[in-house]
């Protein structure tokens, strides 16, 4: 378990180095003055936790403090950590009931999807799931060979089409693949960026569409991989997604790249979807399940240098 906590602490290092560390100086020990909450909502807001979100971390901060009558900021850090926490949901279990279970992988170019989708396959492969993936991402042919090395890499059978193919074709497909061959989960690659003449999104609710032809009420997860780095950035891409299709998980990429981890707060809340997974790093094992206890612990460690 130390182990965990350790990677997740790695993993959240920028984004704690530069804030949430000040945050954890700030209050410092002794008693509250009054530029404690100017100083700690100009940290939130740099932190990326958006301006309504920290508002309401400062307000409730505030309304505890004279409820508890705190006069201690130690023990005010304490309630603090216990409001980000609040913040934070435990995802619902993933659950493989249906064989197969259609994983459908959403989220703009360079996000994180190809990597991530190694990560899952890897992750699924490791609770003894049959696994097969499928490069609907038929944008860049850079693309269809990054997927398949890694299912090369993990052994796991992949479909492929043609390059500038289409990619609701491929999809079906992957579906129709892992019918035939009693397959566990399937996971699909999607492009995050088309030819002009075609709509980004338009292409996913097709690609979403067929998948449902191939097997009713498939996919079952639609995640969308946002990039941790773009912080708030990523929320505005992400209501677009979810408009177009069905996002029903969201899977938080490059969080240890990123100073902006901050976003986590409000990005729950805004998107109504559960953060299954984080991104702590580029390698295969590198994605864990996204736990609030471990990240706002990692982001808050007191030992933190
Ligand atoms: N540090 C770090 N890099 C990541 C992570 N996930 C993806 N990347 C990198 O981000 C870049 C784009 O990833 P890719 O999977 O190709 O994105 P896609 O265009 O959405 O498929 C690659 O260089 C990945 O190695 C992560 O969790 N941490
Ligand atoms: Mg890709």
């Amino acid at each position: 378990m130390t182990n965990i906590f350790s990677k997740w602490k790695s993993g959240l290092a920028k984004t704690s180095k530069t804030t949430f560390h000040q945050i954890h100086t700030l209050f410092g020990g002794g008693d509250i003055d009054s530029i404690t909450f100017e100083d700690l909502e100009a940290l939130l807001l740099q932190a990326d936790v958006g301006v309504v979100t920290t508002q309401v971390i400062i307000d409730t901060l505030k309304k505890t403090q004279i409820q508890k009558n705190i006069i201690n900021s130690i023990d005010l850090e304490n309630e603090l950590r216990q409001i980000l926490l609040n913040r934070l949901s435990t995802p619902p279990p993933i659950e493989i009931t249906i064989h197969p279970t259609i994983i459908l992988i959403v989220g703009v170019n360079g996000s994180g999807k190809t990597t991530t989708i190694a990560k899952l396959a890897f992750y699924f492969q490791q609770q003894n799931y049959k696994i097969i993936l499928g490069a609907a991402d038929t944008f860049r042919a850079a693309a269809i060979d990054q997927l398949e090395s890694w299912a090369d890499r993990l052994h796991l059978p992949i479909i492929v089409g043609q390059p500038n193919g289409d990619s609701a074709a491929v999809a079906y497909d992957t579906v129709q693949a892992a019918l035939a061959r009693k397959l566990d989960i399937a996971i699909i690659d999607t492009a995050g960026r088309l030819h002009t003449r075609y709509n980004l999104m338009e292409e996913l609710k097709k690609v979403q569409r067929v998948i449902s032809k191939a097997l009713p009420n498939a996919p079952h997860y639609t995640w969308l991989v946002l990039d941790a780095t773009t912080g708030q950035n990523a929320l505005n891409q992400a209501n677009a997604f979810k408009e177009a299709v069905n996002v029903n998980g969201i899977i938080l990429a490059k969080l240890d790249s990123s100073a902006k981890g901050g976003m986590v707060f409000s990005i729950q809340n805004e998107l109504g979807a559960p953060i299954y997974f984080a991104g702590l790093g580029e390698g295969i094992n590198d994605l864990e399940p996204f736990n609030p206890q471990l990240f706002v612990d990692g982001l808050l460690d007191k030992t933190t240098a």
